[in-house]
């Protein structure tokens, strides 16, 4: 029976090629899981749940629409992570402020960042939704905890990862040493090493963007898309395809699969709000483009890599072109040509 490999053996085994790891980061791990897995029987659960179903009636910060279940898994999440230890504070889409870690419990170095449910409008049409995570170190010689603590740029990223609630249930996890994929063995309850050391390839012919908003968008991502449609008759010489689940998480895993890009842009709608984009840089953007750029990728707004902003708010919108490398550099430098010509 060939060896498996469960995530407790995985991640046991990359702490000891650490010389200096405490396990903090292991035990703190663990406890995010246990979250995920919770979302996932859930989620899995469907109609059943019928109290979990349906719209709350509650906005969040974002002036979106809570679903129930967006509210329960925020407080899963909260509820299997507080206690630990290992966490100071946590900080969610769902809510508006960060939460510090009750003084009730003890607290530890790391602070996390997490978007319990995205893609939740899907979930009443039984489409893939996923929770996604990011996981900074507390500043030093801080006390309290604020929002301020949180807003590191996306380069400090201890840890980032995400769950896939599809088809199957699967977690994607970086820690700056390359991208590994588990999946959960529902017999056992175990998340086991399936997808070792995931690469996006540096090409490919499929692209992902909702095409309902392209009168709004700016002229670099028109641009792309045209040639992208104009097929192998076009300047880009291949035909391609387009997919839009409108789950981040499950177009972010299709790409990190079989390479692709994936555009959120900014577009004339948001600027008319005063909005830097629709997904938010924190808990969104920032841990997806840790796992995009350690599998090989590259994750930039357009105009600049999305790892190196400095964030200014706790819930900031940014552009997000992620996914194989000639793709996305593609639509850098069309970005870079129309500033050019309109400098
Ligand atoms: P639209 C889900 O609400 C989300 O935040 C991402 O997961 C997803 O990629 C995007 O918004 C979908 O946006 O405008 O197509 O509904």
């Amino acid at each position: 029976m060939s060896q498996r490999t469960s995530f407790y053996k995985f991640i046991s085994e990359e702490q000891r090629s650490h010389p200096f790891s405490s396990g903090k980061l292991t035990g703190l791990l663990l406890e995010v899981l246990a979250a995920c897995k919770r979302i996932a029987y859930l989620t899995g659960n469907g109609q059943l749940s019928s109290q979990a179903m349906g719209a709350a009636d509650s906005e969040n910060v974002q002036g979106e629409q809570q679903k129930k279940l967006d509210i329960l898994s925020n407080e899963l999440f909260i509820e299997s992570t507080q206690w630990c230890g290992y966490l100071s504070g946590m900080a969610s889409e769902e809510m508006d402020h960060c939460l510090p870690v009750p003084d009730v419990y003890p607290r530890g170095k790391y602070l996390i960042t997490f978007d319990p449910l995205d893609g939740s409008s899907n979930i009443d049409i039984n489409v893939s939704v996923g929770t996604i995570f990011s996981i900074l170190e507390m500043p030093d010689g801080e006390t309290s905890v604020e929002d301020r603590h949180f807003l590191q740029s996306g380069v400090k990223q201890v840890c980032a990862g995400y769950c896939l609630y599809g088809t199957s249930t699967m977690l994607v996890l970086t820690t700056g040493r390359g991208v590994n994929g588990f999946t959960l063995d529902r017999s056992t309850g175990d998340f086991v090493l399936t997808q070792p050391d995931m690469k996006i390839p540096d090409y490919s012919n499929e692209y992902s963007i909702n095409q309902s908003y392209s009168r709004h968008w700016e002229p670099p991502v028109k641009r792309y898309i045209d040639e992208c449609l104009a097929g192998e008759a076009g300047p880009l010489g291949k035909n391609y395809n387009m997919r839009w689940v409108a789950s981040m998480v499950a177009d972010v895993h299709r790409l990190l699969s079989r390479g692709g890009i994936f555009m959120y842009p900014m577009d004339a709608r948001m600027a008319a709000k005063g909005q830097g984009g629709k997904l938010r840089l924190l808990y969104e953007a920032n841990p997806m483009s840790f796992i995009v750029e350690q599998a090989g990728g590259v994750a930039s707004t357009g105009n600049q890599r999305i790892m190196e902003i400095n964030p200014t708010s706790l819930h900031q919108r940014v552009p997000v072109i992620i996914g194989s490398k000639n793709e996305v550099n593609r639509v850098v430098d069309y970005h870079r040509q129309a500033a050019a010509e309109c400098a």
